[in-house]
């Protein structure tokens, strides 16, 4: 046992409910991963990558009916519905707590349970927090090795008194004597539950072994619980990379970036500049815990270890840093096999092999008209594995611009700065992705608003939420808070064309939005924002007409009364609660459109 007490009472009564055949405490040595990897090779969990093309990788294939996160079994889970707000799934502690302890009773039987000490940030570092997640899956295990700071540096901060969050998950599969354990054990749908007590700093997640879903530093502790504890002490927990760049006299800024899933965010967090001179460095993909320091300007640091990355779209042309990130040390999730033990996925190569394993672990074929690969296919990989990794991934930096995202074929420029911080806010808080023909019928053509890319992540009341920013706001002034800015890759033309060829130009934007950073002249006002002044937009050496131009930068007064509705309309989810920078900025905004 550890010399923390808290702790111990806490694995004495899960292990009491759960009744594990096993209790192991994770060290964090390779010795110990490469032992717990070896096992599941050998139990038929995990399949080991020909280590000549992929050293030290594995796959793992996940049962079909637990591929991602579950958003409709994700719970907020606090006295009051209130402070889950109109965004969240809620249902009371008192309801849940006896739901779930239900199905925790005897979950673990047959199995062995982990107790896995970690950091979210750099151990010991101010901005940083610990947490314990208790789990019966040796896949959550070893993604959560890579994924976080494990082991004995951690259980000596927690045996010297460290509070922790605690985290409980199980698959929900308890094994009777001599029953075999299946390659990826879960629970039916209706039985999976994803639940967050903030009140308890706490997580209970059942039934499902995937991603978000059960390497609870991520998603769970990292955004949801954090954004309660950043409300109460006065940071922000973001669903953003975060991005050094180098001009080519050597200045540095950095810079972050939220977009909903499917929008690139990745490949930009690992860019390619086109620009000469230019050099990009990773420090973050996904999550950015920021605070206003002394000197009033917002540091960010990335909480985690590793990169959990969709395989899909991953190509030499779209993002060879990633491909050069999961070269060795990596676990694969539902990718396909190929006949010589690697992976493959759609998009990685022009044209698919021959033959594949597919990820149900069927043959395949090319030619057939299912893909091989899950679209949400993952690969799990250390930071330290990314050959641009920022020098400064373990330290607060300083945000010169935050950017905001999402695939709008219409409507909204390439790219456009807010006026202030205010209506940065305004901003994040109307973002929206497009909804494309291959996601959810129903929906095709619609916007899906997903403010500050943090619709499924924020952990209480959304307008709490955008009056906590206001707060971070009165930390500090505009002057030296980060400017903010809305970007789009994804404007098309009248033949569903993409206009702007994206990956290593979109250096050129960036260009701009760190002079504008520095407050060159260099821009036009529009009723929305700040656009460029296009005759001085660095576009040496691009082949773009200036048609194109126009429509990139387009400010349509009629399509901007379409979106005015639909805000008003989106708006009402927060019935009377309606912040009042929200309501002044959208006032504004008619107004300078005169509406
Ligand atoms: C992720 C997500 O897995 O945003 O990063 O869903
Ligand atoms: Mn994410």
């Amino acid at each position: 046992m550890t010399k923390n007490v808290s702790l111990n009472d806490w694995i004495t009564e899960i292990q009491t409910l759960c009744t594990p055949d096993n209790v192991v405490i994770w060290n964090g040595t390779q010795k110990e991963y490469n032992d717990l990897a070896e096992d599941c090779v050998n139990n038929g969990k995990a399949i080991r990558l020909n280590p000549k093309k992929r050293p030290n990788s594995l796959l793992f294939r996940s049962h079909p009916s637990d591929v991602a996160r579950v958003e409709k079994r994700t719970f907020i889970s606090t006295t009051k519905k209130y402070d889950a707000g109109p965004t969240n799934n809620w249902v009371s502690p008192s309801k849940l707590k006896p739901i779930m302890t239900g199905l925790f009773r005897n979950s673990m039987a047959g199995r062995t349970m982990y107790i896995i000490p970690f950091s979210m940030g750099p151990i010991g570092h101010e901005f940083s927090k610990i947490g314990v997640e208790i789990s019966d899956s040796p896949y959550v295990v070893l993604n959560m090795h890579i994924m976080t700071r494990t082991g004995s540096r951690i259980l000596d901060m927690l045996n010297n008194g460290s509070e922790f969050v605690k985290c409980l998950h199980s698959v929900g599969y308890p094994l009777k004597p001599g029953q075999i354990d299946p390659a990826w054990p879960c629970a039916p749908m209706e039985d999976k539950y994803i639940s967050h007590f903030p009140e308890d700093n706490m997580i209970w997640s059942y039934g499902s072994g995937y991603g978000g879903n059960a390497l609870l530093g991520k998603k769970c502790f990292a955004l949801r619980i954090a954004s309660n504890q950043a409300r109460n002490e006065g940071w922000l927990a973001e669903h953003m990379l975060i991005l050094k760049l180098t001009d080519p006299k050597g200045n540095i800024n950095y810079i972050t970036g939220a977009f909903p899933s499917a929008c690139g965010k990745t490949n930009l967090a690992m860019i390619n500049p086109s620009l000469e001179g230019w050099k990009a460095e990773t420090c973050g993909d996904d999550i950015a815990w920021m605070r206003v320091q002394n000197d009033g300007r917002l540091y960010a640091i990335n909480p985690e270890n590793g990169f959990f990355g969709v395989t899909s779209g991953t190509s030499e042309k779209s993002n060879p840093v990633a491909l050069a990130t999961v070269k060795d040390n990596t676990i694969f999730t539902n990718a396909a096999l190929t006949d010589d033990m690697d992976v493959w996925w759609e998009d990685l190569t022009e044209e698919a092999p021959n033959h594949l394993i597919d990820w149900k672990g069927k043959d395949w074929y090319r030619g057939s008209d299912i893909r091989p690969d899950h679209p949400n296919a993952r690969f799990t990989s250390p930071l330290t594995n990314c050959p641009i990794l920022a020098k400064e991934y373990e330290e607060p930096v300083p945000i010169s611009a935050i950017l905001f995202g999402g695939r709008r074929p219409t409507t909204i420029p390439l790219i456009h700065q807010s006026y202030d911080f205010l209506h940065g806010i305004f901003i994040g808080s109307i973002m929206g992705s497009q909804i494309t023909a291959a996601a959810i019928d129903a929906n095709i053509g619609k916007v899906r608003r997903d403010p500050f890319a943090m619709l499924p992540f924020i952990g209480y009341n959304i307008a709490d939420y955008i009056n906590h920013w206001l707060d971070i706001y009165h930390q500090s002034t505009d002057a030296l808070l980060p400017k903010i800015f809305f970007v789009n890759w994804f404007r098309r033309d009248e033949n569903n064309k993409y206009i702007w060829p994206g990956f290593g130009e979109n250096s050129r934007i960036l260009k701009w939005i760190l002079e504008r950073t520095k407050d060159y002249a260099n821009y036009k006002p529009t009723p929305i924002g700040m656009i460029p002044d296009v005759a001085r937009l660095d576009l040496s050496n691009l082949k773009i007409s200036k048609g194109a131009l126009d429509t990139l930068f387009e400010v349509n007064r009629d399509a901007w009364t379409e979106e005015i509705n639909s805000i008003d309309e989106y708006y009402k989810i927060y019935k009377d609660t309606l912040p009042n920078v929200l309501k002044n900025q959208l006032h504004l905004l008619k107004e300078r459109f005169k509406i």
